[in-house]
């Protein structure tokens, strides 16, 4: 059966779980609003209860929040940890990469850009530069602590699980960002490539659309906005 991925036609939070569908070989159907009023009525549906995007339906289940919706799909793919000190790690790590990613889009999106103006707001405070450099200074303390544990051919073993696809893709995104952060760090750089290689997967990242690139973020951003 087909699965709905309603997401915006970026990589944002959306690329890990078209990662997987596609090792997976399932058959997915991208879901992009086109304006805000159909956003708005797809996003709030009265049986997704914290509308979101991205959100998946897969039957008659709907599913929201980006990291449950892998989980669910490494449950559903065997590509979930067996053992539940896996479990852990593999927890660990998830958000640890969710936390740097978030920080990468608070360094490429002016808020009020989007929002306009708020009564009482500080206009003018985003400063892309200073949160990219903060940014840096995290990240190339992380990457370092990234190379000691990307040891095997994936997080696991030999084979994926859930994490890898999200890790991938945020460390390929950060990566992008600030390259010179992940210098050195052959561990990390050589586990970019591996994932690149598997099975599914290696059509996709030697197609012209992926190599097109500048599609990580919304139009709006400062940075890798989709043209
Ligand atoms: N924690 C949520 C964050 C989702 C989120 O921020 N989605 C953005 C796009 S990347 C969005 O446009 N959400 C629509 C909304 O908040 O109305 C997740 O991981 O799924």
């Amino acid at each position: 059966m087909t699965i709905k991925l309603t997401y915006w036609s970026i990589r944002g939070l959306g690329e890990p779980i078209r990662h997987l569908l596609r090792y997976q070989n399932q058959e997915w159907e991208d879901n992009t609003p086109t304006t805000h009023r159909e956003y708005l009525s797809q996003r709030d549906q009265d049986d997704l209860p914290f509308g979101n995007l991205p959100f998946i339906q897969d039957g008659d289940k709907k599913i929201t929040q980006s990291i449950t919706i892998m989980r669910y799909l490494g449950r559903k793919f065997g590509l979930f940890p067996e053992y539940p000190e896996d479990l852990v790690f593999c927890e660990i790590v998830e958000q640890e990469i969710y936390d740097l990613r978030n920080r990468l889009t608070a360094a490429c999106y002016d808020p009020y850009k989007r929002m306009g103006p708020f009564p009482g707001s500080e206009v003018g405070v985003f400063d892309h530069e200073y949160l990219k450099g903060s940014l840096r200074k995290r990240l190339t303390e992380r990457v370092k602590k990234f190379d000691k544990t990307l040891t095997k051919t994936f997080l696991l073993g030999d084979s994926p699980v859930y994490v890898d696809f999200l890790l991938f893709e945020y460390l390929d995104q950060l990566r992008l960002f600030l390259p010179e952060a992940f210098e050195g760090s052959t561990n990390v750089l050589s586990y970019i490539v591996r994932f690149k290689e598997l099975p599914n997967l290696k059509p996709w990242f030697e197609s012209e659309e992926y190599n097109r690139g500048n599609y990580i973020n919304a139009p709006h951003a400062v940075w890798n906005g989709k043209d």
